[in-house]
């Protein structure tokens, strides 16, 4: 057993080293936020450029109508004929479409390779090549003798005056045909499909395989605007406000703009973030010079880049001894199936030895290590390339609709973006058409998901405030009825409870005023057991005068009838300071006859059936109230109060058919049973622990918050379950964080302030305890306030001195009444 840890551990640091190492050479490729956001901002400028008529000649990104200019609407019928060239296969394809009066549609496929002496061949037998491929493909679906109507994906920049006509601007990718650019492609496939007496097809369209992917999207889903392919090469296109093209007259409607984003940085606008491989892999390729966005993104060129690192590095001799292979020093050796077998989540460690020893390199673990990560560094910093320029696309169809926030759809296809291991992790669950939804990475994309997710809160926030959405709301908004800060005049001896955390607490407090202005806390912790916990109320509430009663004892004051301040973290609906009704029961406690009923009412029945003492109860506060409470007797500026623990705010978001409670995706009480539920999933698929789901796996709740903490700090299976760990709690940080920002951005407007200071209350074990959940929590509050200053300040004092606080400040303002 020790000997496993020890191999463990040796193989953890053996990665470390290895990754830090790679970081560290490849500095340049780490792309962070900041700098995403400025390539969304360039690539913004961009568009602009392309879209106005003087300045689109010199544009890199050229902005090419496509005279496409609404998506379907489910009315289209008939028989159509399709090819497709411009991919890794030249496709050809019968679509039948609501042939049986419902709105549907039948695909029929033949795929044919496109071979060297296609592609850099010339014209002529480029269009003969394509027209005796559709012929084929006719006599194997036996449609000759039908005259159809045929649509032509041409996934080349193509300057369109109409829709069934372009003219080929220039080639891109492995495409090389002499005598093709600047002529009509529509007219050349018209020729060559006359040469076949037997074949009748009109060319009514011609497309870029980006506008065919938003349609062919938008037939399912009418909100799709957008369309992406990450394949071979890459590409995007969106639907613009026919006012903003001024290269098409007509300001009325929308047109289907094909951004050619792969030129993007083709006039130098991204040289600062080119390095030295990227313009050695230009200098190599067909079209030096040109494509510069696409070169380090797509799959034609991210496996030649991982090449030319490797052989930089070993030539460093940071690599293989420092030893080169002649396979290493051939250029396209490493293709993109390659980097994306040494990425599998499994067995890509054992894919890259394979890999490196077929090119001759001969591998140690640490090489294959480093290789590994070279290649995630390559992958990470294209899709987070193509993320940057799709939140500028997104960011500018909101702008278009004047919308503070909107959803939309995105079609995306590509081999890359469908085969590669962590691509789609990057992007979203199923192939083709995507919301941009909630998903947590280190991309700019989830920075517009993570917004997705912060507004919904902002909606939520709104809604729940509203006197007739208090019966649907999710987000309850309860008033406290705590109106007043301390002001420094408070004082006396205070009781408090803390129920509802980890632990329950009961308090002394005493706080004095003026000069010597302090607080004391005396405080015992007692358990309450589970089954007190799913008792009755009767129970519960006995169970909590008998603590308080110890307590008195423990602090011989049981005569004294003190003012008392009752944390209660439960949701209560509340009339007055010390009236609360509960709402609902949360976490593991579910004692009967509670819900519905008022707590402080509770509380008095069982201090009057104990008869041993009598207390004031003076208020009852949730556990973020006292909370807040604690810091803003320290720090005026504290006007939010948050529990990261067992518990955080309680919220639904709807996820597929099935709803999800935040709270269960965010706090303490919950993130281990994820963790076991997904380290069990990966054990069925034999990802992990050799397929064998232990007794102990199989066991609710065995997976404590503390554990989780403790895990993400040591062979295979134990970095699989530290990486479950850290997905599952970066999560539950981001979405809190998200909830967060949208309070304090509520703030901010209700102040109506450019810029708000201000300060947050936090406590709780996991936001305490946790390595990272803390620092993830505030960036992500930094990322999506941008316009506040947020300080985060951890109650060492818990809420129950807050409780007391507010009760000597209900105290303090009854008084005042009363005078
Ligand atoms: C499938 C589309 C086609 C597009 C291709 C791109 O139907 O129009 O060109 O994806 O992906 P690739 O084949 O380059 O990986
Ligand atoms: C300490 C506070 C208490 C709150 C608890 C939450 O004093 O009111 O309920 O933090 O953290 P947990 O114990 O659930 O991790
Ligand atoms: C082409 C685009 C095409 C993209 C994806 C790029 O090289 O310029 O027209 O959409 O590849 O196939």
């Amino acid at each position: 057993m020790f000997a496993v840890h020890l191999l463990a551990f040796h193989f953890t640091k053996l990665k470390e080293d290895q990754i830090t190492k790679v970081d560290r050479f490849l500095h340049q490729l780490r792309l962070s936020d900041d700098v995403l956001q400025d390539v969304a901002a360039r690539f913004q400028a961009e568009m602009l450029k392309g879209l106005a008529r003087d300045t689109n000649p010199t544009a890199a990104v050229k902005m090419l109508p496509s005279f496409v200019r609404s998506l379907p609407d489910g009315s289209e019928k008939g028989e159509f004929l399709a090819v497709d060239l411009g991919g890794s296969q030249l496709r050809a394809h019968q679509v039948r479409v609501s042939d049986d009066g419902k709105q549907s549609s039948q695909l029929e496929s033949k795929f044919y390779p496109t071979p060297k002496e296609v592609t850099q061949g010339n014209g002529a037998e480029l269009f003969d090549y394509i027209a005796d491929c559709l012929s084929d493909f006719m006599d194997t679906r036996n449609l000759k003798q039908k005259k159809l109507p045929l649509g032509f994906t041409f996934s080349f920049p193509c300057k369109q005056t109409k829709l069934d006509e372009g003219v080929l601007l220039e080639w891109t990718k492995h495409f090389r045909v002499r005598g093709v650019q600047g002529t009509d492609v529509v007219s050349s496939l018209h020729r060559a499909l006359q040469k076949h007496q037997d074949i009748d097809v009109d060319v009514l369209a011609l497309v870029n395989d980006t506008v065919g992917t938003m349609m062919t999207c938008g037939y399912d889903d009418p909100r799709c605007e957008v369309g992406l392919i990450i394949g071979t090469g890459t590409n995007a296109c969106y639907m613009e406000e026919m006012r903003h093209i001024s290269l098409v007259e007509g300001d009325e409607g929308r047109m289907c703009i094909n951004t050619e984003w792969g030129a993007f940085g083709d006039d130098g606008a991204l040289d600062d973030l080119r390095t030295e491989f990227d313009r050695e892999l230009d200098l190599g390729s067909l079209n030096p010079g040109k494509q510069l966005f696409e070169k380090m993104i797509s799959s034609l060129y991210l496996g030649e880049l991982v090449r030319l690192i490797l052989l930089k590095m070993t030539k460093e001799g940071l690599l293989f001894n420092g030893k080169v292979s002649a396979a290493l020093l051939t250029k396209g050796k490493i293709e993109m199936k390659h980097v994306s077998a040494m990425e599998k989540y499994k067995e890509g460690l054992s894919n890259t030895r394979e890999i490196l020893t077929e090119l001759k390199l001969f591998p140690s673990e640490e090489d294959c290590v480093a290789v590994q990560h070279v290649c995630t560094i390559v992958s990470f910093r294209s899709a987070n390339l193509c993320a940057a320029a799709l939140a500028a696309i997104l960011t500018r169809l909101r702008d278009n609709k004047k919308l503070l926030r909107m959803r939309t759809t995105v079609g995306i296809d590509g081999g890359l973006y469908k085969t590669h291991p962590s691509q789609k992790c990057l992007w979203g669950e199923t192939p083709h058409t995507h919301s941009p939804k909630c998903l947590w990475g280190e991309t700019p994309h989830t920075q517009a998901a993570k917004s997705v997710c912060g507004v919904k809160h902002c909606d939520s926030l709104e809604y729940g405030l509203k006197r007739e959405a208090q019966g649907q709301a999710t987000v309850k908004m309860l008033p406290t009825y705590v109106c007043g800060m301390p002001d420094g005049t408070e004082k006396g001896k205070f009781l408090a409870l803390d129920l509802g955390g980890t632990n329950f607490r009961v308090l002394l407090v005493k706080i004095k005023s003026g000069r010597r202005r302090s607080v004391q806390m005396y405080n015992k912790i007692f358990a309450i057991p589970l089954e007190i916990m799913q008792g009755t109320g009767e129970e519960l509430f006995d169970h909590i005068v008998q603590c308080i009663a110890d307590f008195l004892d423990y602090m011989g004051i049981k005569g004294a009838r003190l003012p008392l301040g009752f944390t209660f973290s439960f949701p209560c609906r509340q009339t007055s300071i010390d009236k609360g009704t509960l709402v609902g029961w949360t976490k593991g406690f579910k004692a009967t006859d509670c819900e519905g009923e008022d707590v402080v009412d509770m509380l008095r029945e069982a201090i009057r059936r104990r008869n041993e003492f009598d207390l004031d109860i003076v208020a009852v506060v949730n556990d973020t109230v006292g909370t807040m409470m604690t810091c803003g007797y320290e720090d005026p500026n504290c006007e939010i109060g948050l529990i990261a623990g067992t518990v955080v705010a309680k919220w639904p978001l709807r996820e597929g058919s099935t709803y999800v409670e935040y709270e269960k995706m965010t706090s303490g009480m919950y993130l281990g049973e994820i963790v076991r539920e997904i380290l069990i999933d990966l054990t069925k698929q034999g990802l992990l622990f050799r397929g064998h789901i232990s007794e102990s796996l199989r066991k609710r709740g065995i997976f404590e918050t503390k554990f989780l903490s403790q895990i993400e700090s040591t062979c295979e299976d134990s970095i699989i379950v530290k990486e479950v760990c850290a997905a599952v709690s970066t999560r539950a940080a981001r979405l809190c964080g998200a909830g967060l920002a949208a309070v304090v951005e509520k703030r901010r407007q209700n102040r109506g302030v450019e810029r708000l200071q201000i300060t947050v209350g936090v406590d709780g074990t996991l936001y305490k305890l946790h390595p990272h959940f803390s620092r993830i929590l505030q960036e992500t509050v930094k990322e999506l306030a941008p316009q506040c200053d947020v300080t985060f300040m951890l109650s060492e004092d818990g809420s129950g001195k807050g409780a007391a606080l507010i009760t000597a400040v209900a105290k303090r303002l009854k008084n005042q009444n009363n005078n």
